[in-house]
């Protein structure tokens, strides 16, 4: 079986984010995935155990999910199709097609191309590849936490660890991967930029709810309602899920900070977990006595995020008015 397609990430130490904090700050560098972030971990799991007699597989995709998906088919020598809405940026696309895939352009945001995908898997007779909502894509997610375990010793666990949130498939990976620790109790936060907010609203309503519309630039956050399984976990006494938002400001701050101190370029779906240390979200949870403090070690899992680069970041900052 080819495979494992993803890569033993780094787990080092931001002495910036340290220094803001007051308390060590590690950073898991999931944009040096082969695909340019994590979704390669769960993909690649998915695509073992289903794709392999596979005529081809088909994935919508904000983006990233979908360059894991073309990634791994060409790994697999299998034809790829990748439905994007129109939100996802000409850079994304080229470099889908770069990987050999075929891209669809279809709806403005990610559940309009989903519709299309799940059409094409009865038409096309293609292996569907989700990008967040599927048991085996968080079972694959999940080594991104046996991984920090491997590193640091089991007997040092982290006092939280910062995620990105979409349609909820890393939450979910990180929450089992936890879990399957005896790391229960390490809280997660959650970030999500206002605008691409569904897991946020869900936890505030208490029930999953379907957002109106993706207001945010973090395109590839766009899920409009939050996958099942991630609402439960927020639901469980068993691991406190603690839901922050911070604005497409903050987020893209974040990246600009990013870059000039780790010299690591992400995209805003990742600055918003980023901004979680940057903005103060981190110190604020303290404060309000919902982390503790000392915290022993805050783990950041950089997401990372294939829809960035120098031109994309000009767009990003002549978009997203400064705070005045
Ligand atoms: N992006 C998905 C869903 O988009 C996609 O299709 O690529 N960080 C980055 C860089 C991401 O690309 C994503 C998801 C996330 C974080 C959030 O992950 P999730 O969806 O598992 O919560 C609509």
């Amino acid at each position: 079986m080819p495979g494992p397609f993803h890569i033993n990430t780094p787990l080092v130490e931001s002495v910036g984010m340290s220094r803001r904090l007051g308390t060590t700050v590690y950073l898991k560098m999931e944009s040096s995935q082969p695909s340019g972030s994590f979704k390669i971990r769960g993909i690649g799991h998915l695509c073992q155990q289903m794709a392999m007699q596979s005529n081809g597989i088909v994935c919508s995709s904000g983006g990233n999910a979908g360059m894991a998906a073309a990634h791994v088919a060409r790994k697999m020598g299998l034809p790829a199709t990748i439905v994007v809405p129109s939100s996802s940026p000409p850079l994304v696309v080229q470099k889908l097609q770069d990987l050999g895939a075929t891209v669809k352009i279809t709806g403005e945001v990610w559940d309009e191309a989903n519709t299309e995908a799940l059409r094409l898997t009865e038409t096309e007779g293609l292996t569907y590849v989700p990008p967040f909502d599927h048991p085996l894509l968080w079972e694959g997610h999940s080594t991104v936490i046996t991984e920090i375990a491997a590193s640091m010793g089991r007997k040092q666990k982290p006092g939280a660890v910062v995620v990105s949130v979409g349609g909820g498939g890393l939450l979910c990976g990180v929450a089992q991967g936890l879990r399957g620790l005896g790391w229960e109790d390490v809280p997660i936060v959650t970030m999500e930029t206002v605008g691409a907010d569904c897991f946020n609203a869900a936890v505030k309503a208490g029930t999953i709810v379907t957002l109106e519309a993706i207001t945010s630039e973090a395109k590839c956050l766009g899920a409009k309602t939050v996958c099942r399984k991630a609402f439960q976990y927020s639901q469980s006494t068993e691991q406190a899920i603690i839901s922050e938002l911070v604005t497409d400001q903050q987020a893209l701050h974040a990246v600009e900070t990013f870059l000039d101190e780790e010299r690591v370029l992400v995209e805003l779906a990742c600055g918003a977990a980023l901004a979680a240390v940057y903005s103060g979200v981190i110190q604020r949870l303290q404060d309000e006595g919902r982390l503790p403090r000392p915290l022993g070690y805050l783990v950041v899992i950089v997401c990372g995020g294939s829809s960035i680069n120098r031109e994309q970041l000009a767009n990003l900052q002549k978009k997203i008015p400064r705070p005045t």
